[in-house]
């Protein structure tokens, strides 16, 4: 897949859409009380893709967020009492200089870039989301991994009183993730602030989440409060949950099917009915940058 450079979804949206996708964010903004949203300041990137993004409606009321509840609807309805600020990342482990980071310390000098990403979710849906973020390995060269690291453990947010799905044990809280090093430090790999280029929606995992777009989106792991450098392959809550059927991996392939399902296509989210299915592509799409990761790797083995 070839990479387009230097678009900003403003450029692939015809402009009365995008003003009306403005307008819609300062009404739900005024509905909700919410301060003026700031807008970001984000350079354009050669890693974002041309295709036209989903809406912001669509982006944010078709969520899969299990600490706010089960149905692609409940994270919209639930999500908005979360507190997001104050907020810090613990981040520890083998690095050289571990701390309780304040998110503004984190952020004050990443460089952020909007990066117009595929996002396939494992059940076979995906979208096109125009994230606001930087690079994880940015961050990671700013703490200083230890030689003795080879993976990156992520933790979500625990707090059952803003989050009532955590109130029952659909999961093991907190939410996990991990990344081995080299997934981690490579440039596809960011920690998204915000889309659409706002905040982040708590929906969408506010203030910080990471996404890695040739990866299952549960891989992408939202509302992040930290992060492990580690010597172990860390546990992850899906692998955990069922081992068969999620892989610690979980590389987007067309080619090794879910158990349950097929994986060699996928329903655009919004398409139409008329639509129909597409292929979905290897590594998402994104092979020419990722392949060489998993070289002498059987993915069908590491799934
Ligand atoms: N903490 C946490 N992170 C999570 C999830 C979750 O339930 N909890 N769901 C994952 C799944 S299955 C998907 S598909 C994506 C959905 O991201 P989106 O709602 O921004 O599209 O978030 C991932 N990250
Ligand atoms: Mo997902």
């Amino acid at each position: 897949m070839r990479i387009k450079t230097e678009l900003k979804w403003s450029d692939v949206t015809p402009k009365a859409a995008w003003l009306s996708r403005r307008q819609l964010i300062a009404g739900a903004g005024a509905l909700m009380a919410t301060p003026a949203l700031a807008k970001i300041d984000a350079a354009k990137s050669a890693y974002s893709i041309s295709d036209e993004p989903n809406t912001l409606e669509q982006i944010t009321t078709y969520n899969n967020f299990y600490e706010f509840g089960l149905d692609k609807g409940d994270p919209a309805r639930n999500a908005r009492l979360l507190t997001t600020d104050p907020w810090s990342v613990k981040i520890d482990g083998l690095v050289d200089r571990p701390g309780n980071y304040d998110l503004a310390d984190l952020m004050k000098d990443a460089p952020l870039e909007e990066r117009i990403y595929r996002f396939r979710c494992v059940e076979a849906w995906s979208m096109i989301v125009p994230w606001i973020g930087f690079e994880l390995a940015h961050l990671l060269n700013k703490v200083g991994v230890q030689p003795g690291a080879k993976y990156v453990a992520f933790e979500t947010l625990v707090r059952p009183e803003e989050m009532p799905g955590q109130q029952t044990a659909i999961l093991d809280w907190p939410y996990r993730e991990g990344l081995r090093l080299d997934e981690a430090m490579h440039p596809l790999t960011i920690m998204a602030t915000g889309l659409y280029g706002e905040a982040m929606p708590n929906q969408n995992g506010a203030p910080i989440r990471l996404v890695v777009p040739w990866k299952y989106g549960f891989k992408s792991i939202k509302s992040v409060v930290r992060m492990s450098l580690v010597a172990e392959q860390p546990q992850t809550t899906w692998n955990m949950q069922n081992p068969r059927e999620y892989g610690f991996y979980s590389n987007v392939n067309p080619e090794v099917d879910h158990p349950r399902w097929s994986q060699a296509s996928e329903r655009r989210v919004g398409a139409g009915i008329f639509a129909g299915r597409q292929d979905t592509l290897m590594f998402n799409g994104y092979a020419e940058q990722v392949a060489g990761l998993y070289a002498g790797q059987d993915l069908s083995k590491d799934y």
